[in-house]
């Protein structure tokens, strides 16, 4: 077994890919220029996240801040393979990325495009994240495969439907969880929203309603487990002390985002 194969296997990974990285959608450049090599080859992984059912907050943002955690296995990815590739230099991103991560899983085979934007996985739906690795080793040297021709859902309609905003159905320039993140003054129309979807962070309104999602299996990773809150108070996020708040998902935006949020939503 490769060393790749061999730590995917140790970390519950199922859905990995490597590919060339002139395969690859690049959406910023400037993030790879500053790195002090140049990437010939990525690897993609996805990490399951569903745990069950959550009342406030969005499935994304019930666990610890998501980010901890591609953060920690794509450095211990890195570590793997520098005892097999000593002299290679490699990089991790989880979000803020030089590639087009979805795009990237979706060339790599691991999933479908959906209507709402998002990569559908067949065993976990689209209740998974993406994490990247990028080096300087030749794709030959992880056996990267040949991009994949990008495949698409059936088009049910059920998650345009859903879109609370109507962002899906190109009636808005909003989606409503970029709403559930923006700071000052929301109008009357997005409190409104939010309050009816029942939201104080993100939207999950489209995923909930898409027929891939229905029989989605749940993570085998521990870390979306731990000190999981399905249902954050304002009394809970006073009580948080700071460490404890920087580790959620909502932090980085500021304590009084999630505040102005939660005061909406439970008077
Ligand atoms: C900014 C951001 C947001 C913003 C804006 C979303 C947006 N504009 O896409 C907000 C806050 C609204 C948001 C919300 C959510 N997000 Co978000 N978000 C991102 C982030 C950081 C950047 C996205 C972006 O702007 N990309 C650049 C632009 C240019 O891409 P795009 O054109 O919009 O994307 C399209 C291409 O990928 C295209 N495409 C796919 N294949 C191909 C192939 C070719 C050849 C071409 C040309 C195009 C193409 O299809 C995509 C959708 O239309 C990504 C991480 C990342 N680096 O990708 C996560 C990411 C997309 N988000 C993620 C998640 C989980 C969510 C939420 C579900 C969270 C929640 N519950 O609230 C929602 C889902 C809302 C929705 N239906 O999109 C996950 C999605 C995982 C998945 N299964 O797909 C990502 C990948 C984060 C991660 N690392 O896992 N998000």
């Amino acid at each position: 077994m490769s060393a790749l194969a061999s730590f995917m296997k140790e970390e519950s990974i199922s859905l990995y890919a490597v590919l060339s990285y002139k395969d690859v959608r690049e959406t910023m450049p400037r993030l790879r220029s500053s790195l002090p090599f140049e990437p010939r080859s990525v690897i993609v992984f996805l990490l399951p996240y569903y745990t069950g059912e959550t009342v406030n907050l969005s499935r994304y943002a019930a666990s610890k801040d998501y980010h901890i955690h591609i953060r920690a296995v794509g450095e211990r990815l890195i570590r793997h393979l520098s005892h097999s590739f000593p002299a290679a230099s490699f990089h991790t991103y989880g979000d803020h990325s030089p590639i087009d991560e979805r795009s990237a899983a979706l060339i790599g085979g691991l999933g479908i495009l959906g209507d709402n934007g998002l990569l559908i996985t067949e065993e976990y739906g689209s209740y998974v994240f993406i994490g990247d690795v990028l080096t300087d080793l030749a794709p030959e040297c992880l056996g990267a495969t040949a991009p994949q021709p990008v495949r698409y859902c059936e088009h049910c309609g059920r998650c345009r439907a859903a879109c609370p905003t109507g962002i899906l159905r190109g009636e808005s320039d909003d989606c409503l969880s970029a709403i559930t993140q923006r700071k000052g003054k929301l109008t009357d129309e997005e409190i409104a929203l939010m309050r009816t979807c029942g939201t104080v962070w993100g939207c999950d309104e489209c995923q909930c309603h898409c027929p891939h999602n229905r029989h989605a299996s749940t993570t085998p990773i521990p870390f979306f487990y731990e000190d999981r809150i399905a249902h954050l108070t304002s009394a809970q996020l006073e009580q948080m002390d700071e460490q404890a708040f920087r580790e959620r998902a909502y932090a980085w935006r500021g304590r009084k985002t999630i505040e102005r949020n939660l005061l909406l939503t439970e008077t």
